[in-house]
Parts: structure tokens; sequence; C-alpha cells
């Protein structure tokens, strides 16, 4: 099975890269641009209205949404057992965890990074970033109590989830005021877990020479 991923580095398309890898499928990356003042690949736009990547074509189809498109591809990919099956115990916290990643932790990155899409005053942007930092500190402290002593997000087992873990923690930026990732050392423990996977030091070679 053949893919294609409009992608852009230091982007929600990093951390579906590594799903692709660690799948060992064939794919193929379409450079776009996470930049707004750029034009957008006309066919990512076909699929993904909204400009943003990752988005994730297949047999001649596309789709977008980072979690949907995890889920769609552990689904398709059972064998790799990056996520637990349908009748696993876990089951439903892998989707729980993934929709929160999605729906809570990324819009609280999104109003510190575009305050704008949040208010409709100029002058109200600072108040927005302001709450989207404490939001930030809020969610991550959900996942850092979810995680507890556990050795991975679902438990004992390393799954897509740690993987989309990892992604969203090279998105905190303590010089704009985001909180530091050791505030949540359950969080920090799994990252640095998964900081070991051959996918990961290949995909992110630039950000860990910069941050480890
Ligand atoms: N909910 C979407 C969000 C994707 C997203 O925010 N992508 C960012 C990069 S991380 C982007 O393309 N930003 C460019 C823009 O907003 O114009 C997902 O999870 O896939």
């Amino acid at each position: 099975m053949d893919y294609k991923l409009f992608y852009a580095s230091e982007s929600a398309a990093q951390g579906i890269r590594v799903m692709l890898e660690e799948l060992g499928v064939h794919y193929e990356l379409i450079e776009s641009t996470t930049d707004r003042s750029k034009p957008r690949p006309a066919k990512q736009l076909e699929i993904n209205p909204n400009g943003w990547v990752p988005v994730l074509m297949y047999d001649g189809t596309g789709m977008y949404e980072c979690a949907a498109i995890t889920i769609f591809l552990c689904d398709r990919h059972s064998e790799a057992n990056l996520a637990p099956k349908l009748d696993d115990v876990t089951r439903g916290l892998y989707l729980q965890t993934l929709v929160y990643f999605s729906s809570s932790v990324q819009t609280a990155f999104q109003t510190t990074y575009y305050p704008d899409r949040f208010v409709d005053m100029p002058e109200a942007e600072a108040s927005a970033q302001k709450r989207g930092i404490r939001r930030l500190r809020e969610t991550w402290q959900v996942i850092d109590d979810q995680i507890g002593n556990n050795d991975w997000v679902l438990g004992k087992y390393f799954s897509a989830v740690d993987i989309y873990l990892f992604m969203l923690t090279t998105w905190l930026s303590p010089t704009l005021g985001h909180p530091d990732i050791s505030e949540f050392p359950n969080v920090k423990r799994v990252a640095h877990a998964t900081m070991s996977r051959p996918s990961i030091q290949r995909i992110y070679a630039d950000w860990l020479a910069k941050n480890s």
C-alpha cells in the first residue's frame, strides 16, 4: 500500500511520518508549509480546505486530522501492533487519549500559537494566549496523572499514542511561556522512552540535535 503525506517539518505531520516509518510502509512526502503567507498545494486544499497538514493520500483518496489518520493507519496495519485490538481492554483509553490530544491539548497549543483564531479583537489576543498557556498546563496535568507510574501511555505496551505524545511535547516552548516538560514527570518519562525508537531518531534527528 502506497501513501502520500502532505508534510511540513515540526508540524503535526511529523508524528504521522513516524507512524508510517513504524509501519514500514512505502510513502512519499509532498512538501507543504504551515506559513500562512505561503500557498498550499492545490491537491492538499482539495482534501483539506482548512489548509492544515497532515493530509494523507491513499488508494486515490485522502483524509486529514491527526487522530483520525492515526486510528486509520493502525487499523489498516494491525499486524504492527501500534494500537490495541477492538476487544482489548485498553482500546477505550487509546481512543480517549487520541481524541483528548486532538481536541484539548492541541487546541490549547493553537490558542497560544494562533490567538487570532479564538478572539475577535486584536487587543484580546494577549489574554487568549495567556489563557492558552494555562490551558496547556491543565491538559498536560490530566495526561500526567493518567500515565501515573505506567511505562507507556496505555500501560505496559508502546503504542501510537506514545508517538503522538512525543510529537506534542516537541511543541512545548518555554520561551513562549509554555510550561516546561519537567512539570509533568510522567509525560517526560514516556517522551524520553519514545525518543529511543529508531523511527523517532530518524525523523526527529534535527529536533533531537537541538534539544537533547
Ligand atoms: N486538528 C488538526 C490540526 C492540524 C494543525 O494544526 N496543523 C498545523 C501544523 S501543526 C498547520 O497546518 N498549521 C497551518 C495553518 O494553521 O495554517 C490535526 O490534528 O490534524
